[in-house]
């Protein structure tokens, strides 16, 4: 309890949302330590493959639940919303059974691997009255949010082209192995769903339109791989000895490229690759509009390029002071802070829970943040992909 000016004041610490952290990944991980930024979450419980990775995740973390089998962890009455962070194939069955637990939901992409799948998941979540969020993090960089203003205040007139990428290479050598690799456990997409799906939730966001046609090549590179017999985690540099290796075939893509149409009259193309030497994790992505152009790439994640035809070009590095007032709420540091993936984390999961807590209060918005229905766009996006480049035509999206 503290007085000032004679008004009492107590420090709310009782009520905290209580959280379940499902995979025990590197992405599970980053969940946990961007939740607890937030300090209105309590991180409760966490489920892993097994009962052993999960009492080892929580020991590591200081959870005070571990379960071996994610069903206890969604049927757990304590828990109020589920961050599903583990191989694609789960998602839809942890999402369907949190949200008939009456569980708000958070979930990594893709989403599903079936449109069919992500309907019935929003079918249900409106059904329920239930939040769901889809974790396109890429959103919320500082300068990201920047061009989207810049796009809205018409800063660089009508947009004509665009063009980006999204580049990896830890999947270079066929030697490289994930669970990515395996369609019964990613999908029939892997490069295209697992990174490029975030390019083009980026490219439709900032952009403000959606593509309607688009016509693509894919590319397996090593259709061959030699995967270890060791279990590995994403962007792990442990490298197997060669009799440990079993061949497998691998049917996902390596490589797409697409050339996009969008509602409001832009072109554009998009580069995906997980096998690009060089690029550790690049989206990179530029606009070109009527009277200027915008660039941005995660690797450089704190400076946006502006290009004029008329006068020099700039570069703005990130500083609240210097953004669009409607996103300087995304930059949580003063420039000269660098921010960059675990605070887009931060940022996503801030703007779930608010609009948890507005919801509680009775005053619902619109959500402001990557809901299902944007989980299931890019699941329609990369079935379109898959069928244009199969069928090698343009398809309407
Ligand atoms: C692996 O390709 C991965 O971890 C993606 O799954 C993430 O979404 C991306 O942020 C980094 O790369």
């Amino acid at each position: 309890m503290y007085e000032i000016d004679g008004k009492v004041y107590k420090v709310n610490t009782m009520n905290k949302r209580s959280v379940g952290v499902i995979g025990t990944g590197f992405i599970g991980t980053a969940h946990i330590e961007a939740l607890r930024r937030l300090g209105r979450v309590e991180v409760k419980a966490l489920a892993g493959s097994s009962e052993e990775k999960a009492l080892h995740q929580a020991q590591a973390l200081g959870v005070e639940k571990a379960y071996g089998d994610w069903r206890q962890l969604v049927q757990d009455p304590d828990i109020d919303a589920v961050h599903i962070c583990t191989p694609n194939h789960l998602h839809y069955d942890i999402a369907k059974m949190a949200l008939e637990h009456g569980k708000h939901v958070i979930c990594e992409k893709p989403l599903v691997t079936d449109v069919a799948q992500g309907e019935e998941l929003i079918r249900l979540a409106a059904q329920r009255s239930l939040v769901h969020a889809v974790h396109f993090n890429l959103r919320y960089y500082p300068m990201v949010q920047q061009v989207k203003a810049y796009v809205n205040n018409n800063h660089i007139g009508k947009i004509f082209s665009l063009q980006g990428h999204y580049l990896q290479d830890w999947l270079l050598y066929e030697t490289d192995y994930n669970w990515r690799m395996d369609t019964e456990i990613s999908g029939k997409s892997r490069a295209i769903a697992d990174i490029g799906s975030h390019l083009l939730d980026i490219a439709e966001y900032v952009t403000g339109s959606k593509v309607t046609h688009l016509c693509a090549q894919t590319q397996v590179f090593h259709p061959v791989r030699k995967k270890p017999v060791e279990n590995v985690q994403t962007f792990s540099d442990a490298q197997s000895a060669p009799e440990s290796y079993q061949e497998v075939s691998v049917q996902t893509e390596d490589y797409a490229a697409v050339l996009l149409k969008f509602d409001n009259g832009a072109v554009g193309n998009v580069t995906i690759s997980q096998m690009a030497a060089g690029r550790k994790n690049q989206l990179a992505i530029e606009l070109n509009g009527a009277d200027g152009s915008l660039a941005w790439n995660s690797e450089r994640a704190n400076e946006l390029w502006l290009g004029y035809r008329d006068k020099p070009n700039e570069v703005l590095i990130k500083d609240p002071q210097l953004m669009d007032e409607s996103v300087r709420q995304f930059a949580s540091y003063p420039g000269g802070h660098l921010e960059g993936f675990p605070d887009t984390m931060k940022q996503l999961f801030q703007q779930v829970y608010d609009y948890m807590d507005q919801r509680d209060q009775g005053n619902p918005t619109k959500p402001p943040f990557p809901t299902f229905e944007d989980g299931l766009r890019e699941v329609m996006i990369c079935e379109a992909i898959l069928k244009s480049a199969s069928e090698n035509r343009w398809v309407e999206v």
